[in-house]
């Protein structure tokens, strides 16, 4: 790399921390990481809640260059996560180049360089913007009538509020995604009443959960092949191979499959037919994004655990009253009710050539060119953008080849044979037809409610296998790019 260039990378998540050590690793100097909150993490700074776990096997969700022989189990708590990466942006020097509470709120094309305003009216410039702002952290507060009656405590998931008592106390968790389905697993025993509000049964996949040993942790030190075996070997990605068959071919047999072992689960873990019948659901196992848990059931069948299904009427003062008129006590309600998955770097303004607004480009739908461009905006790249891969997938493996995308593009800049680069609009327009038609035909299309669908129901997803998207990012197509 030789042209002297600027960068800003938006985000100190998983993501932006990848493109910070990777232009540090490169050689670049002149960069800053705007990072909103407080501290560094994105999703595992936001979520604390109890059971924070994350469905991807720790070994797997690790960079490939820092690998960590010290998790605690297969599936690695938030905080362990949580702690790793503040643990990497230390082993790999990146915290000098990270400024926390620095909300950037607007991203402008100039002409020659993008012109980056911060929330405090700070104004700062760079030549290249990597968007590493995240997909999972505007809240969906639900519009439920009564809330503001409540007496009791009542928080989003993702705005746990420690200062809350949960032991012994009557507790209502509204929603069953991953976060409620992990509440409740962690808040069984607790609490002394545990209502679970689901508004559409979920399927649960079963896995192995267990702990690693003090041995084993010292193996992992002594032999990164042990970790190895697990990051690169065919248990996980056989599994990831047979998972991304089935979530493009909805008649696939490794469909057919996760359906067995999902409704398997449900008959043979829960005991009573009529619990059981409350929690099939009525459409197809990993229509919406699966579940992956090896106690939820259990604790569902906890005789402190209430399971209500149905539609909630609205929130009272003393608890929660539904349309058919039951009515639980509450002291605590917790909204694990999700988040506003299509507005990535929104509400940043982001405005490329001619004034062009992101927000109006996105009117129909969030798209970006293979998940990392966009046309009308050079130099401006998007790491977990939209389109991208979504289903039980390690996002640090796709950002990881998201970068050596991005890198390749960058390369003429880099070596000054370019100064600007963006996707053409008809390669871009040809991609998202083609993706959109495919998307439609994959299972999470298949008839339900999901985060992964944009306003028209589309699944907002890389709808090809695992390994076309690695074959693309591993070399970007040239014809379909405009370099300036
Ligand atoms: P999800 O998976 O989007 O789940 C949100 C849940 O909240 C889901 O069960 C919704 O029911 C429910 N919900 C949302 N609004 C309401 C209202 N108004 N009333 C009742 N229930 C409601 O979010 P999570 O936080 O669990 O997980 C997000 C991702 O984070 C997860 O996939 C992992 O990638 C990590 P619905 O199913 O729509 O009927």
């Amino acid at each position: 790399m030789s042209t002297k260039l600027r960068f800003i990378i938006v985000g100190a998540g998983m993501s932006g921390i990848l493109a910070a050590i990777r232009l540090k690793q490169s050689g670049q100097t002149d960069f800053t990481v705007y990072e909103k909150g407080n501290s560094i993490g994105g999703t595992w700074r936001e979520n604390r809640y109890p059971g924070l776990t994350c469905d991807v096997p720790a070994h797997c969700y690790t960079y490939s260059f820092a690998p960590h022989p010290d998790w605690s189990a297969f599936y690695a708590p938030g905080p362990e996560i949580r702690a790793y990466f503040e643990k990497v942006v230390d082993d790999f020097g990146v915290r000098d180049f990270i400024r926390l509470n620095s909300e950037v709120s607007a991203c402008e094309w100039d002409g020659a360089r993008w012109q980056v305003t911060l929330a405090d009216g700070t104004h700062d410039h760079a030549d290249i913007v990597i968007a590493a702002s995240g997909v999972l952290h505007h809240v969906n507060e639900p519009d439920i009538p009564g809330k503001a009656d409540f007496a009791g405590a009542m928080f989003h998931s993702a705005r746990w509020d420690d200062s809350v008592a949960l032991d012994g106390k009557r507790i209502g968790v509204i929603g069953n995604g991953s976060t409620g389905v992990q509440i409740v697993t962690a808040l069984a025993d607790r609490a002394a009443h545990l209502v679970h509000y689901q508004r559409s049964p979920q399927w649960i996949m079963p896995v192995q959960q267990f702990a690693y040993s003090d041995a084993d942790r010292s193996a992992f030190r002594a032999d990164s092949d042990k970790i190895d075996a697990i990051r690169f070997g065919d248990e996980y990605w056989g599994g990831i191979r047979r998972f991304n068959s089935a979530i493009i071919d909805p008649d696939s047999a490794e469909m057919r499959e996760i359906e067995d072992y999902c409704r398997r689960n449900l008959e043979e873990t829960v005991r009573d037919p009529a619990l059981r019948e409350k929690l099939r659901p009525d459409y197809r196992a990993a229509c919406k994004r699966l579940i992956y848990s090896w106690n939820y059931y259990d604790a569902a069948q906890k005789p402190a655990v209430t399971i209500q299904t149905g539609r909630i009427e609205r929130i009272e003062r003393d608890g929660i009253r539904m349309a058919d008129g039951t009515f639980y006590p509450l002291d605590v309600i917790v909204l694990a009710t999700g988040f506003h998955a299509d507005r990535f770097i929104r509400p940043t303004t982001v405005r490329g050539e001619n004034g062009a607004d992101l927000d109006t480009f996105w009117k129909d739908r969030p798209t970006a060119h293979y998940a990392v461009t966009l046309p009308g905006f050079p130099n401006f790249f998007m790491l977990n953008g939209p389109t991208g891969p979504v289903g039980n997938f390690s996002l640090i493996d796709i950002a990881e080849r998201q970068w050596d995308y991005i890198v390749q593009l960058m390369e003429p800049i880099l070596e000054g044979r370019a100064r600007t680069v963006q996707p053409t609009r008809a390669a871009h327009a040809d991609y998202d037809r083609r993706r959109i038609e495919a998307a439609r035909g994959t299972i999470f299309g298949s008839g339900c409610s999901s985060w992964y669908l944009d306003k028209d129901g589309v699944p907002l997803t890389w709808p090809w296998s695992y390994d076309a998207f690695a074959e693309a990012m591993a070399k970007p197509d040239a014809s379909q790019y405009a370099w300036a």
